[in-house]
């Protein structure tokens, strides 16, 4: 081409090119800048694609049967991180995890979560775009102006999305008994709803689902045999399949992972639940949360979407193996107690059945858009 092009024109446009580029290390950071915020919006959309849409039901519902399906029980007990060996590493255990992997596959978000520390990665990963693209380039301000507009989020709308951060508290330092070298929080399942249908409460024996997802952290079952139908009859509106890990507490820092949940008017309540892994029969989680607010009856007015909701989960025990050490297995109990509390006793250094819930983990939910 060179040789069809004046010379003269060659320098200008090389020039221009340079100008463009913005000098030393112009060129890179319009680049990333560019790279960087596209994996925003592909984050945040895998991240409800996984089953929170009530509106794309039907792909969530196409998505999900796909691994959980009876031939889908196989990869379930592979997916058991923590049953089969306990001594076995997390991250072995996630990679071996087939059905893992094909729900990651589709989540681009939540791989990159699960890799190193998710909240933390999105969080910087996208700071620095922006902070880059502020320095030089005006459409990165576009970019942030844009995404500053977003606060104003219609309080009554019919549906809305919240982002969820998972903090676990749940560290040798404040938990010393037997803590396990692998411990963590295993997969999130659940499903968002109304008042119609309730997945697990204490005072309650555990569903089957719930006692799998208890006992070995697995969520198929629930999802596919008590969240599934509950879809299919209307009093549930979405799946929550979260199939990542969280880290414990190490040095005082909690382990985070943030995810994506998006609730509607009709099913404004959400249930989830996670295993602690490794234990006998113990999970974390929340019951029929509300993230609409009351409304007001005099009024008439609407009930508001709630900004943002902060909740503790204590350690529950799933009712249904007798054993109260960090340990995966033990006896079972037949048929399963009620869902119940259970502490760690710092005077005695044990853990106990308790009365009185004590915070492991905690679910931050922000509304989003
Ligand atoms: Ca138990």
């Amino acid at each position: 081409m060179n040789k069809h092009i004046p010379s003269a024109l060659i320098a200008a446009l090389a020039m221009v090119i340079s100008g463009c580029g913005g000098g030393s290390g112009g060129g890179s950071s319009d680049v990333t800048a560019t790279d960087q915020s596209p994996p925003t919006a592909i984050n945040q959309t895998p991240a409800n694609d996984p089953g929170q849409q009530p509106s794309s039901g039907e792909s969530e519902t196409i998505d999900t049967p796909d691994s959980p399906e009876p031939s889908n029980p196989v990869n379930t007990p592979q997916t058991d991180p923590a049953t089969p060996n306990p001594d076995q590493p997390i991250e072995d255990t996630q990679n071996s995890e087939p059905a893992n992997e094909d729900t990651q596959n589709s989540e681009p978000a939540n791989e990159d979560t699960q890799n190193s520390e998710p909240a933390n990665e999105d969080t910087q990963d996208s700071e620095p775009a922006n902070e880059d693209t502020q320095d030089s380039e005006p459409v990165n301000e576009d970019t942030q102006d844009s995404e500053s507009d977003e606060p104003a989020l219609d309080p009554v709308a019919e549906q809305t999305t919240y982002l969820v951060t998972v903090r676990n508290f749940w560290g040798v330092e404040d938990f010393p008994q037997d803590f396990p070298d692998q411990a963590h929080l295993s997969l999130w399942g659940g499903a968002t709803h109304n008042e119609a249908v309730s997945f697990w409460s204490v005072g309650e024996p555990p569903s089957r689902g719930i006692e799998d997802m208890a006992e070995a952290g697995l969520i198929d079952i629930l999802l596919f045999d008590e969240v599934a139908p509950a879809i299919e009859q209307g009093s549930a509106g979405s799946f929550i399949e979260i199939r990542l890990f969280t880290e414990p507490a190490i040095d005082g820092e909690p382990g985070l992972l943030e995810f994506e949940v998006t609730v509607t008017r009709t099913h404004p309540l959400v249930s989830m639940v996670s295993m602690l892994g490794p234990s006998p029969d113990w999970f974390v989680g929340v019951d029929s949360l509300s993230l609409l607010g009351a409304s007001d009856d005099s009024s008439g007015a609407p009930a508001e979407w709630i900004p943002t909701l902060t909740v503790g989960s204590p350690l529950y025990d799933g009712g249904s193996k007798s054993d109260i050490i960090p340990i995966m297995g033990g006896p079972d109990i037949i048929p399963p107690d009620p869902i119940g509390l259970v502490a760690y006793d710092a005077a005695t250094g044990v853990y106990l059945p308790s009365d009185t819930p004590q915070i492991v983990t905690e679910l931050q939910f922000t509304r989003i858009r």
